[in-house]
């Protein structure tokens, strides 16, 4: 039998799975690796298709509306937060280099059985984020942040010491926002790529690579029915933004969804704001699984992120579910900020 030669021509256009560019990543940056890390973003991939095809049917599968319990943040859980949660669970708890997770769902962080020893990495996520926003048709989504294990931790460590790291240790974050398409946006450190799902073959396919975020946007992003309980230095700073000071009229875009929120600042450029409030002194959002991913992202796409005082990612977390003001945007939005509310150079939007 005669061997038949095929030549493999590209396909039209080029067709790049998120595994495969986290192959050709892990190959460019760290030539010796194993292929461990992208064997663990298999499952974070995994889990947000089966979360997408729900999120999809919601209004079909009946499972919309309360699921009757109430998650450790005192919220009622919808079903799909529910189901979310599970899918991550069960997809990073078959990886064995998966030692630790912590959910915004679950009051304790999971170190999975006998890990300690050969598990590398501690993923922390909150599966299903805006899931208010589910049973009105609004774009939800889920945030992750992984981390490496530190070392000597042993079974008898409390599982959450493992996910107390500062944003700067992050090794990879990313998101999936399941709106009019769903896109998975990620970074390992070497720039932010984002692949919008194909539900022909159901792949993440490269659709937005090297996303940077514009040095001057159009918008800001704040819930400003709290106006009234924002601190006067942010008031002034927003005022600044309205009245064309920047050279433009921002308009506002708020959605309540800190993913799609958040997804329109990193594409369009501008600025997103969730201060302290009286009813959220610390701010609402959790530093560990929404502020620290999106800082990384922001900050590695020519953004900056911020507290309000400090750099998101050099705050030393206490607690895993704890709050945090969230400022991010643009390198312009950022840069003015600062003269309104943080002390000059305490970041690094220069
Ligand atoms: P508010 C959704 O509940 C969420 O956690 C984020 O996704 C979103 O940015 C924020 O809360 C919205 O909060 O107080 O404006 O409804």
């Amino acid at each position: 039998m005669k061997n038949r030669h095929v030549t493999i021509r590209s396909a039209e256009p080029c067709i790049i799975t998120v595994e495969q560019h986290i192959l050709q990543e892990q190959r460019r940056h760290s030539p010796h690796a194993t292929g461990s890390f992208s064997w663990l973003l298999s499952g974070i991939t995994l889990a947000t298709k089966m979360t997408e095809a729900r999120v999809r049917r919601a209004g079909l599968l009946d499972v919309l509306g309360k699921a009757g319990n109430v998650n450790v943040q005192g919220e009622e859980q919808q079903k799909l937060d529910i189901y979310a949660d599970e899918a991550l669970v069960h997809c990073l708890g078959v990886r064995e280099n998966v030692a630790v997770i912590a959910s915004e769902e679950n009051e304790e962080a999971i170190m999975f059985d006998g890990r300690e020893g050969t598990g590398k990495y501690v993923v922390v996520f909150d599966p299903l984020d805006g899931s208010s926003n589910i049973d009105v048709n609004v774009s939800v989504g889920t945030i992750f942040s992984i981390l490496e294990l530190p070392p000597n931790l042993s079974s008898s460590d409390d599982a959450s010491v493992a996910c107390l790291q500062p944003g700067v240790k992050q090794l990879a974050a990313g998101y999936v926002v399941y709106g009019s398409s769903t896109i998975m946006v990620y970074t390992t450190g070497h720039g932010v790529h984002g692949f919008t799902l194909d539900p022909s073959f159901g792949a993440y396919v490269l659709s937005h690579e090297n996303i940077r975020i514009p040095e001057q946007g159009s918008y800001y992003s704040s819930n400003d029915a709290y106006w009234d309980a924002f601190p006067q230095p942010y008031r002034d700073y927003i005022m600044h933004l309205r009245s064309g000071a920047m050279g433009r009229q921002y308009g506002l875009r708020y959605i309540g969804s800190l993913v799609a929120d958040f997804h329109r600042t990193l594409l369009r450029g501008g600025i997103f704001l969730y201060p302290p409030t009286e009813k959220h002194p610390s701010g609402k959002l959790r530093l560990l699984y929404e502020a620290n991913p999106v800082a990384f992202i922001a900050e590695q796409a020519g953004g900056f992120a911020s507290d309000g005082t400090r750099p998101i990612m050099e705050i030393e977390p206490t607690e895993i579910h704890q709050r945090t003001p969230l400022i991010v945007g643009g390198k312009s939005e950022m840069k003015a900020f600062e003269e309104f509310v943080q002390p000059v150079g305490s970041t690094q939007a220069k």
